[in-house]
């Protein structure tokens, strides 16, 4: 379950997440920081921003975009100050508050480096022991959780010392079990990892493993095999990518070939807080009358499609909570807590849900219609200064006018990986919608 691993924690396979050490701002520094950041590319960076910083000792979640994993985990590290200043606290709490993140998002393999220990001057023997006892505390509080932890670090002082402080950490042999029994899929997962998994070993890392621990999960998994409930629904894989169905239709590249073309259009910009703007009924956080889909009652757009995303991960406690919320902010933020959550499948699903959901939305009540459709043949762009959401790739600046009002685009289109968030993906939707409205 931990392992030390030397290497380079930018190239490592197999991992659902790496830890980032990052500072306050959480926009890239020097250090391993700087190296993730040029990894993962420029759009880790444009999401940071929407971050707002973090506290030392406090960890937040983003996209992984070029580097092998799903996810990066940022966590900011005490500078060491000789030991007097909460540093020992501040850098356990780096480690729980990462853990405790992957734990809410279903990352079960999850890569650190050696926090602090670089440019803020922890000592690497105090760091290296108190990483390893954090870790195995919280391992020991959820043992269902993950399925790997390591350490990856690049030279050999650090990972002979890490190697020591994991060995002096495991449970000898003789000791009681502290495990209360796992229920019989995660004993099988963690089975399935101790044999197949070894994260690291493409790039030539050395390794080192707590052997106990596999000798307690094979224990587990034959004692507890009868316990097997009922059926196990797959989760999906990524779909087909179809560029015939009518929710692709419209995106960036269309956009930008339509202006360079010559060929004119009018523009709809809109967003939720915009209340003066009949079109903020076309937001998916509008709160209307009821929608019905297949037979279902919805109070937004994103309901419907949160409790879809949850269904696609056979997670039915968050379908439950999600329909039982009339709240589309925490629809959206239980979104976020749906275990087996794949970032690709959803990718590759979304925009099929939002087609779905907005087809039913503008089935079921007309005043709603009858706002889509008025905007004709315009281009839609949805931009919420608000939410730090502007259009199909644009600035705020391009958007916003120095007094706070939208601007009317055509500006310069940005291509998704610019800086810009250049998705639209709910403006594009709504337009194939339209489509399929008109054609009626
Ligand atoms: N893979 C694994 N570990 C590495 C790698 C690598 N490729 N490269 C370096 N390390 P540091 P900090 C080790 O300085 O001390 C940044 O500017 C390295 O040997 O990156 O938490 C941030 O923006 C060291 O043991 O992080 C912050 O301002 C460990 O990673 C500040 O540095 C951490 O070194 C954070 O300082």
């Amino acid at each position: 379950m931990i392992h030390v691993l030397q290497g380079d924690i930018t190239k490592v396979t197999g991992f659902g997440a790496i830890v980032n050490p990052a500072n306050n701002s959480l926009l890239g520094g020097g250090g391993l920081d700087g190296m993730i950041h040029r990894a993962a590319g420029p759009q880790l960076k444009t999401e940071c921003r929407r971050l707002n910083g973090c506290e030392t000792g406090d960890s937040k979640l983003t996209l992984g975009y070029n580097l092998p994993c799903d996810f990066i985990i940022h966590s900011v590290g005490p500078v060491w100050m000789g030991g007097t200043a909460g540093e020992e606290e501040l850098l356990s709490s780096c480690y729980v508050s990462a853990l405790k993140i992957a734990l809410e998002n279903g990352i079960r393999k999850i890569a650190f480096p050696s926090i602090s220990t670089g440019e803020y001057g922890y000592p690497v023997d105090k760091a290296a022991k108190l990483a390893i006892a954090t870790v195995s505390d919280f391992v020991a509080e959820n043992p269902d959780a993950f399925d790997d932890i390591s350490f990856v670090v690049p030279d050999d002082l650090s990972f002979n010392t890490y190697s020591e402080a994991a060995k002096e950490a495991a449970p000898k042999k003789s000791e009681p079990k502290k495990k209360a029994e796992p229920k019989k899929k995660s004993a099988k997962k963690a089975k399935e990892k101790v044999a197949d998994i070894e994260p690291g070993s493409e790039d030539g890392a050395n390794e080192t493993g707590n052997t106990d621990e596999a000798a307690e999960n094979e224990a587990v998994e034959t004692t507890s095999m009868s316990e097997v409930p009922g059926i196990e629904l797959p989760v999906p894989t990524v779909s087909p990518s179809l560029p015939g169905a009518p929710y692709n239709k419209y995106h960036i590249d269309w956009l930008i070939d339509e202006v360079a073309n010559g060929n004119d259009h009018t523009y709809v910009c809109f967003f939720l807080a915009e209340k003066t703007s009949e079109y903020c009924q076309l937001s998916q956080w509008y709160k209307g009358k009821t929608i019905y889909i297949n037979g279902r009652k919805y109070s937004s757009a994103e309901q419907y499609m949160m409790s879809e995303k949850a269904l696609l991960f056979n997670d039915f406690d968050t379908y439950s909570k999600i329909m039982s919320e009339e709240d589309p902010a925490i629809c959206k933020k239980l979104g976020r807590e749906i275990s087996n959550f794949d970032e690709a499948v959803w990718r590759s699903c979304n925009r099929e849900i939002i087609f779905n959901g907005n087809i039913g939305k503008f089935l079921s009540d007309k005043d709603f219609a009858d706002v889509l459709l008025s905007t004709g043949d315009a281009v839609l762009i949805e931009a919420s200064p608000t939410d730090d959401i502007y259009g199909a790739g644009l600035s705020k600046e391009e958007l916003l006018s120095e007094s706070g009002e939208l601007l009317i685009p055509p500006q310069n289109w940005h291509k998704e990986e610019s800086d810009f968030q250049a998705k639209n993906e709910l403006g594009f939707v709504l337009m194939a919608v339209r489509d399929w409205f008109k054609d009626r």
